[in-house]
This record gives C-alpha cells, sequence and structure tokens, in this order.
C-alpha cells in the first residue's frame, strides 16, 4: 500500500510538471512567430530602433539597408551624423529627440537620394558654414517636421533638386532656408523666424515652389536673391506670410512669380498694405475678397497681383492616428494575447505597424498576439508610421500580466490527479497480472505432474481395462 501511494505521488509531480513545460513550449511558439512576421517578409519595412538596437544613431544607420525605418527615441544625441541610407530617420518626439551639432560640424547630412528626416530637434551646428541639415547633391529628399535652431544654414540645399522640405520650425539660425544651385524644390509651410540674417535666400536656384511659409522677424531679409552675380528665375511664391523683416524682401530684379492667379491669391505683406472693397481678377467688382484690391510692388520686374488681406494658414499634415485594444482584457502568463489597432486606415499598405510589448519582443502588423512569460506590468507601445510620408504616431498602453488564477492551478490539479488515478490503476492491475503470472509459474510443474499421473492413471486405466 505504501508503494502505490508513493507511486502515485511521482506520477502526480510528473503530470504537473510536463503540463509547465508545456506552457514553455508555447511561448517558444510565439517567439517564432514574431521573427516569421517581423523579418522574414522581405516587403516588410524593417524597423531599427536607437538606442536599443544600436546605441548611436550613426550606427544604426550604417547597419540599415535601404528601406528601412531608423527610429530615434527621445534622448539628446551628440556628434554629426551622415544618412547613407535610403531610409526613414524618425525621432519619436521632435521636442524631446535631439540631434546636437555641439558647434563642430553640420548636424545632418543627406548623402542619399530619396531620404525622408523628420520628427527631431536639429541643433547647434558649427559657425560659420555648417548646417543643420545639408542636402548636398541629392533628389527626393524630404525634410519635414522637424523644429530647426541655432545653426548657421538652419536648411541648406546645394545642387539639390526637387527636394521637399514642409512644416518644419526654423528658429535662430543665421539663414533659415538657403538654396544654391537648386531647382525644383518644394518649400511648403514652414515657420522661419528670428533668423540672424535672411530668412530665405536663393542664389543660383530656379523653378521652385516657395508656398504657405511664414517668414518672420529675419535680422536682415525675409527672403533674398542678394545679387547680380547670384541669379535665381522663375520661382513661385505664393501664399507666404513675410512681415517684421528688417529690411524686406528683396531680389535684385531677377523674374519671378508671385501669386497663383486670382483667387487663390500671392503673399501676405502685413496688414498696412492696403484696402479689400473689390473682387474678382480685376479687383473692379463690389465686395471684398480678401484679397487687397492693389497689387504689392516687390520692384519693378517682380509684382504679387492678388496680396492677401490675412496670414494664409496652411494646411496642417495628415499624421496616422494610432490606439489598440487587446484581448483578454484581463491576460494571465501563458495566455495568447490579441492586440489590434483600433485605426484601419483606408490603404493596408500605406501604413506600416510596429509594437513592443515591453519584455524586449516585437511585432508587426496591424494585427498581432503575444504570449507573456512572467507576471508583470508591461509598457506596450504601437508606432504607425506613414509608409510614404513617414509622419509617425504613437500609443502606449500598460498591461498587466497575471499569474495563473487557482482555478488554472485546479484544473492542471484535477487532470494530472485524474490521469495519475488512471496509471495508477492500470499499473495496480498490470502488478496483479504480473503476480498471477509468478504464481502461475511456480504452479505449472505440479500441474505438470498432476497432469502426467492422471495420464499415467489413466494409462494404467486404460492398461488395467
Ligand atoms: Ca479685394
Amino acid at each position: 500500500m505504501n508503494s502505490h501511494a508513493s507511486f502515485f505521488v511521482i506520477i502526480l509531480v510528473c503530470l504537473l510538471a510536463s503540463s509547465w513545460h508545456f506552457t514553455d513550449a508555447s511561448y517558444e511558439t510565439g517567439s517564432a512567430m514574431f521573427l516569421s512576421v517581423g523579418y522574414g517578409a522581405s516587403s516588410v519595412r524593417r524597423i531599427i530602433y536607437v538606442p536599443d538596437d544600436f546605441e548611436k544613431i550613426q550606427e544604426a544607420i550604417n547597419n540599415s539597408t535601404d528601406g528601412d525605418i531608423v527610429l530615434v527615441r527621445p534622448g539628446t544625441y551628440t556628434g554629426s551624423i551622415v544618412i547613407n541610407r535610403r531610409i526613414f530617420l524618425i525621432g519619436a518626439n521632435k521636442s524631446t529627440t535631439i540631434l546636437d551639432g555641439e558647434r563642430k560640424s553640420d548636424v545632418v547630412t543627406i548623402e542619399k537620394d530619396n531620404v525622408v528626416l523628420t520628427g527631431f530637434t536639429i541643433r547647434n551646428g558649427n559657425f560659420p558654414a555648417r548646417y543643420g541639415v545639408h542636402i548636398n547633391n541629392r533628389v527626393n529628399v524630404t525634410v519635414q517636421n522637424n523644429i530647426i535652431i541655432n545653426n548657421f544654414d538652419g536648411i541648406n540645399l546645394y545642387y539639390a533638386n526637387s527636394n521637399t522640405i514642409r512644416w518644419n520650425n526654423l528658429l535662430n539660425n543665421h539663414y533659415g532656408i538657403f538654396l544654391a544651385h537648386s531647382s525644383g524644390n518644394v518649400v511648403y509651410a514652414n515657420n522661419v523666424s528670428a533668423s540672424e540674417w535672411n530668412g530665405i535666400e536663393l542664389d543660383w536656384s530656379d523653378q521652385n515652389v516657395i508656398e504657405a511659409n511664414t517668414v518672420s522677424f529675419s535680422q536682415a531679409y525675409g527672403l533674398e536673391i542678394p545679387g547680380y552675380h547670384t541669379p535665381a528665375r522663375n520661382n513661385l511664391f505664393f501664399h507666404n506670410n513675410f512681415f517684421n523683416n528688417t529690411l524686406g524682401v528683396r531680389v535684385y530684379g531677377y523674374i519671378n512669380l508671385w501669386s497663383k492667379g486670382y483667387p487663390a491669391g500671392g503673399n501676405f505683406w502685413g496688414f498696412s498694405v492696403g484696402v479689400d472693397e473689390f473682387s474678382g481678377p480685376a479687383q473692379n467688382q463690389p465686395g471684398s475678397d480678401g484679397i487687397i484690391d492693389t497689387p504689392y510692388r516687390i520692384d519693378a520686374n517682380n509684382i504679387d497681383q492678388y496680396p492677401l488681406v490675412n496670414p494664409f494658414n496652411p494646411s496642417p499634415p495628415n499624421i496616422p492616428k494610432a490606439d489598440f485594444s487587446f484581448m483578454p482584457e484581463k491576460p494571465f502568463v501563458g495566455n495568447t494575447v490579441t492586440f489590434s489597432s483600433l485605426f484601419a486606415h483606408s490603404d493596408g499598405n500605406a501604413f506600416s505597424y510596429f509594437w513592443n510589448f515591453g519584455d524586449g519582443t516585437r511585432a508587426q502588423g496591424a494585427n498581432t498576439t503575444h504570449v507573456y512569460v512572467s507576471p508583470s506590468f508591461y509598457p506596450v507601445d504601437l508606432y504607425v508610421i506613414d509608409n510614404t510620408q513617414g509622419f509617425l504616431a504613437i500609443e502606449s498602453k500598460l498591461i498587466k500580466i497575471e499569474e495563473p488564477q487557482f482555478s488554472n492551478v485546479a484544473t492542471y490539479m484535477t487532470i494530472g490527479i485524474i490521469t495519475s488515478a488512471i496509471v495508477a490503476i492500470v499499473a495496480y492491475f498490470t502488478r496483479i497480472n504480473k503476480r498471477r503470472d509468478k504464481l502461475d509459474s511456480h504452479k505449472e510443474p505440479n500441474l505438470k505432474k498432476i497432469t502426467h499421473s492422471t495420464l499415467h492413471h489413466s494409462k494404467k486405466g486404460i492398461n488395467i481395462y
């Protein structure tokens, strides 16, 4: 009876251990799923985190490949950065993700086409002739949604065509935005303020569109084409707000365009440049229309036909939204937790969804699952990134993972006890059978004797009778 009891206990312990081991195996499956989703498919964008994956931004860039996203978490990162891959370099928060040149060099130099640089404070490029952002001989680069302060040039384009500079806030740079030998660029909705010299300057740069920028409080010119030796022609300037610049705007007689026509209009030149009592292309119909009735003259060759009564308010960037839910609402260790993005964007290919589960694991896709291995609070982050524009939205939630409830333990134990009982009963009967077999094997000679003697007797009998 004692041996039966100990046998039973061993079986029970083994069963409980194996049920926990099974749970361990499901964690491994979860992690393997992440690897195949996150990095297996070549069509899926890869994301590299700084400082999680690489402490320095430059290391992350050097280890990236074309098409990757390098996402930089808030912090101050010193030294100069060279972007030499076709990547999105994205700061998690433009106010708190800071690139600081420490007045020693350029802060960011872009040496590859089709780069997107967004979401940073970029400051302290060296003085003189060093830049916050330098785009040298590149095309289709986008620099957007940054705070660019205390550099020589905030953004410098040099032999750089067809780039987009938009929604940046450029403050206290010697020059805000400087274009040299650069054409076909779009400079849209930047705020260029308190420049130590010019807000925007164009040298040898034609056919750019300078739209919806606010250029104010420049200590020299809000906008300048600085001399006969630096011609810049056929640029379109419209919907810009130029005001409180010490020396105004000067373009040295090179012919440029200052209006998008009627009724779209031209630029805002301050509140005191004229009255608005008429409307129509010739401004001779009764009634106001938001356009000053008389053209604004920059010089003999440059006239804004439709100056604006009020400052122009550009449309804000279309930043994606991020929010998510998870099921079950009260997950336990070992549960498969399903995470779902709540914003299904219209084009599934237009956005990338990156998940950080707070335990060092990650996944990708609008919906995903994860299994936690130990109880704790985990910060879960969802990053939604616009695949074409590089805009980022982040949602973070704290998820509480609890030890399995008593009912779960009880279930395991019940299964264990029942199984153990069955195994014990089977083992018991097996042993009984074995014992019976042993007894039988001991009885066999007697049986044989009896049989033999019976036969002998019968033989005798046969013999007798
Ligand atoms: Ca008018």
